[in-house]
């Protein structure tokens, strides 16, 4: 699988080491894969043992968190921050509540975070941590104990110059404002530690779209370019119907795009009409209710049981929004099949190793996690410049701003996508090199 000699035994004593952790190994076998090359033309990274200190994180921490629920009852959950690398800026990186979250999970969104946030070309290092927790049918009382009591053991090791969480999964400004009133309350602090903000106490204009946002930009920027193509009048299909995923559509849609359906975990919406996204507002933002309720509420449209059903729906756009490998090999030949010209990550590792590599052959535009969906962190940035400087700039300035980050990224990565891709259309490749080559430098300047 490698040529070179020593990627290929760090990668061995590295899935040796993390036996257990899957989707761990995915995402560094995926990030080898394609900056192999650079270890053939730069043989002193071997003496500097460069790959060996990249994929060992520089802060793993476990902790216990304790909260009752409504009744009363103790509740026991696992919280965890993994700090992986500094070499750029302080720790950054969203916090995930979902039951499945474990080691594995938050090793690989820390990994593929340090080279997302590199691409952003901001002073960012990678983290990312969460828990266990489910706030599915959990009453806001319930989030907030949950909030305030992981934020009592998370706040040692966080701060605006040391370590900056944000939202993920099951975060967003809700938990997000109770983590903020803890960490302000235990620090006697005012300050920019998290990102995500309400818009009332330091959050930025922007940031709640700036990840479905970013992603159209990207794809926009690189259909143009690769494609001579965009947005208009093609057919989408997205899945997932949290915020990546709405944000996605309200932008694909003023694109001149059709989006036809949106899933969740339980099942997918189809509106030939094109979905009509104040409806899913309205259930997945207000009532925090499932998308089944759509041809309810609607009177239009149809509901099928099982989410992975969304990708035999014909489209000429795909945009797995939802949750890592949500898209396998048989997805991607139905998409392809049914004439798919372009897929553009909005969740972090969505689609498979095989169906990326399906996707490349077959000349569809793949627009990888780590360069599609930089747009939430990159804004997230923006939202540490404006606090840092104690004010804040308009809707229109930071969504220009994002416009710009996102055309630059896909630039840099396509350059090296030119060089060292399989084809054109092999963003992946592009993105890992360009995301890796930076941090490389930093940490080969900074020394041991
Ligand atoms: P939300 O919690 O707002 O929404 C998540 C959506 O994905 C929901 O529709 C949820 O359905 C669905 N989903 C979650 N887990 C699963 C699962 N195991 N199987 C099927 N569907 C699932 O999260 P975000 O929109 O913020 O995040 C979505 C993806 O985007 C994640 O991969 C995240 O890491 C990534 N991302 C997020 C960024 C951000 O700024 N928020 C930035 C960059 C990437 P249900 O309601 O049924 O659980
Ligand atoms: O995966 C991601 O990039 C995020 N969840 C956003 C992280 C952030 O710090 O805004």
């Amino acid at each position: 699988m490698f040529k070179s000699n020593y990627v290929k035994k760090v990668f061995e004593e590295f899935e040796l080491k993390n036996k257990n952790m899957p989707e761990y190994i995915n995402a560094a076998k995926e990030i080898l894969e394609s900056i192999e090359p650079l270890f053939i033309d730069n043989k002193e990274y071997e003496n500097l043992a460069l790959l060996e200190r990249f994929l060992e994180p520089e802060r793993f921490v476990e902790f216990k968190v304790l909260w009752t629920d409504d009744s009363g009852k103790i509740r026991v959950n696992k919280g965890y921050r993994c700090q992986y690398n500094s070499a750029l800026g302080p720790y950054k990186g969203g916090l995930r509540l979902h039951p499945t979250v474990n080691q594995s999970i938050i090793k690989f969104l820390a990994l593929e975070q340090t080279l997302k946030n590199s691409l952003t070309t901001l002073p960012m290092g990678g983290a990312k941590g969460g828990s266990d927790f489910d706030p599915k049918g959990k009453s806001d009382t319930e989030i907030m104990r949950f909030c305030q009591s992981f934020m009592t053991e998370l706040y040692k090791y966080i701060g605006p110059n040391v370590d900056v969480p944000a939202g993920d999964i099951g975060v967003g400004a809700r938990e997000i404002g109770y983590l903020f009133g803890q960490y302000k309350r235990i620090t006697n602090e005012f300050s920019g530690t998290l990102t995500g903000k309400g818009l009332t106490y330091g959050g930025s204009l922007a940031r709640k779209e700036a990840t479905g946002y970013g992603l159209c930009y990207y794809l926009s920027a690189a259909l143009t370019k690769i494609k001579n193509d965009s947005f208009k009048d093609k057919i989408v299909v997205i899945s997932g119907s949290g915020n990546v995923a709405i944000y996605a559509n309200e932008k694909a849609t003023s694109l001149g795009a059709k989006v036809v359906a949106m899933s969740d975990s339980n099942g997918y919406i189809y509106d030939e009409k094109g979905i009509d996204l104040a409806v899913v507002k309205r259930i997945k933002e207000q009532e925090r209710g499932r998308i089944s309720l759509y041809p309810k509420y609607l009177g239009r449209g149809e509901y099928f049981e099982g989410s992975s059903g969304i990708w035999s729906i014909k489209c000429d756009i795909a945009l797995p929004c939802a949750t890592q490998n949500e898209l396998n090999l048989e997805d991607a030949k139905k998409l392809v099949s049914n004439g798919v010209i372009a897929v553009g990550e909005g969740a972090n590792m969505p689609s498979s190793l095989d169906a990326i590599k399906y996707f490349v052959d077959n000349n569809v535009l793949f627009a990888p996690a780590k360069a599609a969906n930089a747009g939430g962190v990159a804004t997230s940035g923006l939202e540490m410049s404006q606090n840092s400087m104690r004010l804040s700039w308009s809707f229109q300035e930071v969504d220009e701003k994002l416009k710009s980050i996102m055309q630059n990224i896909f630039e840099a990565s396509y350059n090296e996508t030119l060089k060292y891709g399989k084809n054109k259309y092999d963003l992946l490749t592009g993105a890992n090199i360009a995301g890796f080559k930076k941090v490389a430098e930093a940490m080969i300047s900074q020394g041991i």
